[in-house]
Formats: structure tokens, sequence, C-alpha cells
């Protein structure tokens, strides 16, 4: 159960060169114990009619520890997250009731019948639209990642929180967004030429508010009202959302209301006091938008163990960038000094989860488990000390440097910063 001491990690990774590991062998088949017929055996299913027909359907109640992770103060219940377990999950699309949440003042309960949207400024004419009208335009679905820009954030202090995968780096998810392209509402209100900016405001008990540079309203931006094929859920934004695809979380106003064209940002709180880094130099890094590319390898992680010695483990996890495709998921076995390619699953679609896989033959040797993402542009996601280098230490957002997991001889799996 204890942790790899450094000096035998140290050795370990000095005579494992574990490329060689992931080459090809073949997987053992895992057979039925042979003096059971089990024709002989009926399972209980068999022996009866199932269960009824159900309005609204629900995970199996065997699948019920698979839960979101939620972190609020007691005293401030509606300002809080919950994290998606990424670690207990496959493939690339999150599940509704999995999808993680970042509320500043709690879920709003929005009659659809009721809300309406308006815009407004700087436009030609204002125009106010209820939701049965924006139903009746014509729409889109774009398979993206929302992140929150505080996703991973106890990253950035000097010791690996000790949680699973997903309850650490689990503020984003990967959805089906279906719904009207921003531009077709803005053109037909009629852009002024001074335009620049659009603030969007929400409906929530927070006014959350947030401006927003038109260029992006006018590229890829949709007003969500599905996700994953069913109406937003509540929490998700319900009856409708701004959904940028590749942008950081906060400017993905749920519960919209408004969007107001303006020459300039307004500076609001959520882009000012926060949502904003420290820089080394004592200036703040201001309108982040873009995330950066990076990736986790989600099974095996911190938490899980390795029950067979030796044997043969599936090594699989998510990569994203907010920059495109992702083009290349390398895997290192031995705390990145050799590195393989792992295997991306299709499909590979921009500004969205790309799942990666690559068996690995553990010898019950200690080893440090990592991957590194690359996206079309050619950018690299960086080693923690490269990050550290260019954003300094007062970091609470966007941190996208390479995560690790330690391996110990008796295959137990620890969240570690690499030496
Ligand atoms: N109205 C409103 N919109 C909001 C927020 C909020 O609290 N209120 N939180 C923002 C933040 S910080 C994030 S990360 C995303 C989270 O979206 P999700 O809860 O659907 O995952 O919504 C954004 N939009
Ligand atoms: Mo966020």
């Amino acid at each position: 159960m204890k942790k790899v001491p450094l000096e035998s990690r140290r050795q370990f990774l000095q005579y494992t060169a574990l490329s060689g590991a992931f080459a090809g062998f073949s997987l053992p088949a895992l057979s039925a114990q042979s003096d059971i017929d089990y024709r002989d055996i009926l399972p209980e299913s068999m022996t009866q009619a199932g269960a009824g027909f159900s309005n609204y359907g629900q995970p199996s109640p065997y699948e019920n520890k698979i839960i979101r992770w939620i972190s609020a103060n007691p005293d401030t219940p509606g300002n809080g997250v919950s994290w998606s377990p990424l670690h207990e999950l496959q493939g690339t699309i999150t599940p509704n009731g999995l999808h993680f949440e970042r509320h500043h003042n709690g879920v709003p309960d929005i009659d659809p019948a009721t809300h309406t949207l308006l815009i407004d400024g700087l436009v030609d004419t204002p125009l106010s639209f209820t939701v049965e009208a924006l139903k009746r335009y014509p729409q889109q679905s774009r398979i993206c990642f929302i992140e929150c820009g505080g996703n991973s954030n106890s990253s950035w202090r000097s010791r690996p929180v000790e949680t699973a995968a997903g309850y650490t780096h689990g503020l984003v998810s990967n959805a089906e967004w279906t719904g009207v392209p921003v531009k077709y509402l803005l053109q037909e209100a009629g852009i002024k030429n001074n335009a620049k900016w659009a603030v969007a405001e929400a409906a929530d008990g927070a006014s959350l508010n947030v401006s927003i540079p038109l260029e992006k309203l006018l590229d890829d931006a949709i007003l969500a009202l599905y996700q994953n094929g069913e109406r937003l859920r509540p929490e998700n934004g319900y009856p409708l959302r701004l959904v940028l695809p590749g942008w950081e979380g906060i400017v993905n106003v749920k519960w919209l209301r408004q969007l107001r064209l303006t020459e300039v940002p307004v500076m609001s709180r959520d882009e000012t006091a926060q949502y904003t880094d420290l820089m080394p130099d004592g200036t703040a890094r201001q309108f982040s938008f873009e995330m950066a590319t990076k990736s986790l390898i989600t099974s095996p992680s911190h938490g899980m163990t390795l029950p067979d010695n030796p044997g043969v483990y599936q090594l699989t996890g998510l990569a994203w960038s907010g920059q495109g495709k992702i083009s290349r998921v390398e895997v290192s076995a031995d705390g990145g000094q050799s590195w393989v390619d792992a295997e991306l699953q299709q499909p590979v679609l921009s500004k969205a989860f790309t799942r990666f896989s690559l068996p690995w033959q553990w010898q019950g040797q200690y080893a440090v488990l990592q991957s590194r993402a690359t996206d079309e542009t050619g950018y690299v996601q960086p080693s923690r000390d490269e990050l550290f280098a260019k954003r300094g230490s007062h970091g609470f957002f966007h941190f996208n440097a390479i995560i690790s997991w330690e391996v110990s001889e008796d295959g137990f799996i620890y969240h570690v910063y690499p030496d």
C-alpha cells in the first residue's frame, strides 16, 4: 500500500526501458472453468418475466456508484462545482446526468413558455425571441467539449491531490450540442459597424454576464437547445445556453437571456476579478478564451489497482484541444523518458474529446504513466516544468500540463508530480 520511496523509484526508472512493453503481443483469453457445464445452469433472469417498462430510463442500479462528485461550501450552496467521473467512463460522449457542473448561484427554475432571449445594443433592430420561435430556426449539431478554466486547478499547488482522475481533472465534459447558430440571429438583427463584442447575460441568480468577441459568435457559436439529443438539462442551462466550441467554460453562458452588442468589453466581475491569471511579470492574463491542448489517462489512474502481475492492461484516456483536432497522443510508462504512440479512436473531431488507448504489459515493475497530446497546429502539451516556467506559480486557471500516475510494485496507483 505504501508509496515507493524516491530512491527505488529512480533505480527502477534507470533500468526499465519500457517502450518494448507496449509492442505487439496477444491478450491471454479469459477461459471459463471447464469442469462446469454452463448449459445446465439457467441464470435466474431466464426463469421469470423481466421488469416492466419505464417512462424515462435510468442507469442500472449496479452502476449507482458512477456519480458526479460535488464540491460546494454548505454556507454558499449555490456556488460550486460537480466533477464528471471521467475515470469511470468510456467512449467520448459524457452522459447528460454526468456532465460536469459549475454554478455561480444555483440552478434556476425557468419555464420555457415565458423565457425570452433579447438581442440588442449595436444592432439595427433589437429582437426578442421566445423559445418556441427559436425552435423554428435551422439547427446544427456539434460534438465538442466544455472545460472550466478552473479545471485541474489543484495541480498548481505544490502537492498532488489524492483523488480519482475525474474528481481532480473532470471539470470537462463532451456532448453533442444542437441548436441555432448564433450568427443567424445576429444577422437577422443587423450588426452595426462599430460592434466588436457582445455581452451575454444569464437569467440565473448570479445574473452572470461576460463579454464575448463578436468574431467568435459569428464563427461557430451555437445557441444550444438540445444536449445529446434531448432538451438541455436544467443544470446545463435549460432552456437555452451558449456553446462556444473550444473556449473556456465561463463564456458558455447558461440560461441565456440577453446578447447586447457593444464596442468594448464590459469588464464584468467574471472577466476581471475571476478567470484571470497572475503572470510572473505581475500583469494579469485576461480573456484567455481558448482552452489549450491537454490529455489525461483515465484508466488506470489514481486509486485503481492492477490485480494481475504480470498482466495486460488497456491504458486509455482522453485528449482534447480548443485549437482543433488532436493529431497525436504519446504514452510513457517511465515518467517521460521514452514515449510510444497510442492509438486514436475514431472519430477524431475538432475541439472534442478524442479517446486514445494502448495495451500495456505490466511485469510488476515500478512505473510512472503519462500521456502527452499534440494538436493539428503542432502544439505539444507541456510538462509541469515547462508550464510553470511560462506561467509562474501563481496560476489558478488553464492548467494543461502532463498528468502522472505512479504504479507501485504491488499495483497501486497514485497521482504524483514527476521529479
Ligand atoms: N448563467 C450561468 N452560466 C454559466 C455559469 C453560471 O454559473 N451561470 N457557469 C459558467 C462556468 S464557469 C462554466 S465552467 C460552465 C459550466 O457549464 P456546465 O455546468 O454545463 O458544465 O458554465 C458557465 N456558464
Ligand atoms: Mo468555469
